[in-house]
């Protein structure tokens, strides 16, 4: 195998982030036998698919019309692996591999059969996550119409290297809004540099010439990128146009537009997204070219199918029909508490757009089966989760009916790529939970009132169940999703729960006005309490949701103007907080230390900074939204665009098992305008941590499929994606 070159290691203020761990002393090889001299002995292949001995290489002849990777492979078990210890993967395939996927890992030879490292192009270095004397190697090829012949050779797993020093490519150091800038918006850039004055800058148009000049503003060391900057403020240079540049410091931007409609196609791409995530219908590929594909989970093999999954072991003793819904993120979960902040959020932007009166949201065409049925899409698409969401209420009659189930997926993990029609794990319901079933009070409360001018036989059946779910809540307060409970899925578990009260009574007395859901929203201890931390809010904490749905949908709470205060309260701290970043970036988590899934931690602060607008017109919030949208777009230490298909660099290889490109080409990126979850401090996935260990806020993200901690696509990040940039396109 021949491997890619280390990164040169080059001076300056870029690299200050990533520092070199010191080499360690023995490299040892764990692989027995790895050029197979003259035995394949202590390899072995599936049972069936005899290996080979050709030329100094094992052999098999793998056959057509397997379903999974792993129904075919060959592998050496007992492998030692010390957690923390870096570990390099490298082999050499041969035999007619030409447009076969084979995939390469390192995992745990028995169940739960993790994955610990799946080699791709150019990368054969990982640290372990755990330590095992029960690992194992394994060359998975199955999965494919066409018989075809499989050689190995030279397989090595060499433990104690050091951590390989990984660079990333940040391109010029001017940090730009790939997309465009608004001609009426604020415009600002950054600049790296190790310049401590003001340096002059230049802004060039598509044929170079400079259209305006000024100087840097130099605002010392950035904590969430260790970087040193300026800011650069062209915000007065209001003419529209494509390819502009910015040049300060003898280097040159990535190119950007200036334009009134620069977030239209955002706004619709963001909602788009949520089609393709559905379970349970075919993918329509006239509606969404590339993108087409058959049913998940709807009982066909070698699904086993969400028509009728039985709980975990020992936790109920019947089946419900949970099909429907959409996939979680890049796995095939489907989790009541995720599905229920996001499906929050795109009613709550629905909701905002209709009370203001302007077509917004509500007029968008997303090209789903059901457009032009004479409801809103962003309500059928909204639908297709929450009629999922209901069917995870447990029915009457039944021990803890009302309650919803948290979640329902696979029973042990699956590998990637995987598409959602091809996954033959037992599906399996998991206890229900407090969280799961306010999240469901919640929703289906909003949806109550949202949906009964369109469907007023769902509202009504919408309304019940919310009642039975938060009556069932006040029954079992304290019923928390465990957070051992994570094999095949992730846990989403919340022992605190307050904030999903006060939200769920929230949206029950903004529904039906009654006084006993005022009351409950009055007496929460969350009702006066500063609700909106360092991440406003997320499938974790629901206060915020339930304040700003308080403030936006008219009633007769006593203390509304105060409930209003508090929000605009808010909005100023993510301002200050913003004005503070040297970035631009509403985000200032404790200790530096970036959540996972920070992108939408940020999204939502911009959030509550709309909602500062909103309640006050004063620009200044508009004005913050608007910079939040440049660092997810470009402005960043990355200069990457965390959005696919946005900006001339963005995040493309999200994790996912279907959008596996980077894994098996014949499979597609994600579509465009989905967002990456983003940097991530504690970088939990092996690949990230074989990158990036000791890396500052900011750099600890990696645009490789592998990894899941920072690297994820995930509906309730798109859905504050999609929300910000509905905002966004409003103020041309
Ligand atoms: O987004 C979730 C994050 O807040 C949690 O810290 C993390 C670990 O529990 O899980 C994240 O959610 C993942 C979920 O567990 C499984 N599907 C993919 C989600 C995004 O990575």
């Amino acid at each position: 195998m021949i491997r890619r070159p280390l990164a040169a290691v080059s001076a300056g203020v870029l690299l200050t982030a990533l520092v070199a761990a010191p080499a360690r002393a023995d490299e040892i090889e764990q692989v027995v036998n790895g050029g197979f001299d003259g035995t394949t002995d202590p390899w072995w292949s599936t049972s069936g698919i005899p290996m080979t001995l050709d030329d100094g290489r094992a052999c098999i002849d793998v056959p057509g019309g397997t379903t999974n990777r792993w129904d075919v492979a060959i592998g050496q078990n007992d492998i030692d692996l010390v957690e923390g210890e870096t570990y390099r993967f490298t082999f050499d395939t041969s035999g007619s591999t030409d447009g076969h996927a084979v995939r390469a890992i390192v995992g745990d030879a028995q169940a739960p059969y993790d994955t610990y490292f799946e080699a791709a192009a150019g990368q054969d270095t990982f640290t372990a996550p755990v330590s095992s004397d029960h690992a194992q190697v394994a060359f998975q090829v199955g999965g494919g119409a066409e018989g075809w012949r499989f050689c190995l050779d030279d397989v090595s797993l060499l433990g104690g290297v050091p951590p390989e020093v990984y660079q990333p490519d940040t391109g010029p150091r001017v940090r730009v809004n790939q997309v465009a800038y608004l001609p009426r918006g604020p415009k600002n850039a950054t600049l790296v540099t190790d310049a401590q004055t003001a340096l002059p800058w230049q802004l060039r148009d598509e044929r170079g010439r400079v259209v305006a000049r000024g100087r840097t503003d130099p605002r010392g060391v950035d904590e969430s990128s260790g970087q040193n900057v300026h800011r650069i403020d062209f915000g007065r240079y209001h003419r529209s146009g494509s390819g502009f540049t910015l040049v300060a410091d003898g280097e040159t931007s990535r190119p950007f537009d200036i334009d009134a409609d620069a977030y239209d196609t955002l706004r619709t791409d963001a909602l788009k997204f949520f089609y393709t995530q559905r379970s349970g219908i075919a993918i329509d590929d006239a509606l969404r070219p590339g993108y087409g594909r058959p049913a998940g989970h709807v009982d066909v093999a070698p699904n086993l199918g969400d028509g009728a999954v039985p709980c975990q072991p020992g936790v109920c003793d019947y089946t419900l029909d949970v099909t429907g819904g959409w996939y979680d993120a890049g796995d095939h979960g489907k989790y009541v508490v995720n599905g229920g902040i996001s499906v929050w959020q795109m009613l709550n932007e629905y909701e905002r757009s209709s009370l203001r009166r302007h077509a917004g949201s509500a007029g968008i065409d997303l090209a789903i089966p059901e457009s032009g049925n004479r409801v809103p899409d962003i309500l059928d698409e909204a639908r297709w989760e929450l009629d999922f969401l209901l069917k995870m209420q447990v029915p009457a009659g039944e021990p803890y009916a009302g309650m919803a189930h948290h979640k329902i997926h696979d029973e042990n993990w699956t590998g990637l790529p995987l598409l959602p029609h091809l996954d033959p794990q037992q599906r399996q319901l998991h206890p229900v939970s407090t969280a799961a079933t306010l999240n469901l009070a919640a929703t289906a409360a909003q949806a109550a009132r949202l949906y009964r001018r369109y469907d007023r036989a769902f509202a009504q059946r919408a309304l019940a169940a919310s009642r039975t779910a938060y009556a069932a809540a006040l029954a079992h307060p304290q019923m928390y999703a465990s957070p051992d409970d994570g094999v095949g899925g992730g846990t989403y578990d919340d022992d605190t729960v307050t904030d999903e009260f006060y939200w769920a009574a929230a949206e029950l007395y903004l529904t039906t006005g009654e006084r006993q859901y005022a009351h409950a929203v009055l007496e929460s201890p969350l009702h006066t309490a500063d609700v909106f931390g360092p991440g406003a809010f997320d499938w974790k904490n629901t206060a915020a949701a339930g304040r700003l749905d308080l403030a936006l949908v008219p009633s007769r709470l006593p203390g509304r103007d105060a409930v209003r205060r508090s929000v605009v309260r808010a909005a100023d701290k993510y301002l200050a907080i913003a004005r503070a970043h040297p970035y631009g970036v509403p985000y200032a988590p404790p200790g530096n230390m970036w959540d996972w899934g920070s992108n939408s931690a940020i999204l939502n602060n911009m959030t509550v900074m709309a909602y500062g607008y909103d309640l006050t017109h004063r620009a200044e919030y508009r004005d913050g939204v608007l910079e939040g949208m440049d660092y997810l777009l470009g402005r960043n230490a990355l200069n990457r665009s965390y959005v696919t298909g946005y900006g001339e660099v963005s995040a493309q290889n999200q994790h996912s098992r279907w959008y596996a490109h980077e894994l098996d080409p014949a499979l597609p990126h994600p579509p465009d305008g989905t967002l990456a979850g983003g940097p991530n401090s504690s970088i939990q996935d092996p690949y990230a941590q074989s990158k990036l260990t000791g890396c500052v806020a900011q750099f600890c993200y990696i645009d490789d499929i592998q990894s899941w901690s920072t690297n994820e696509e995930t509906i309730n990040w798109n859905a504050p994606l999609a929300w910000v940039a509905a905002f966004a396109a409003e103020q041309h």
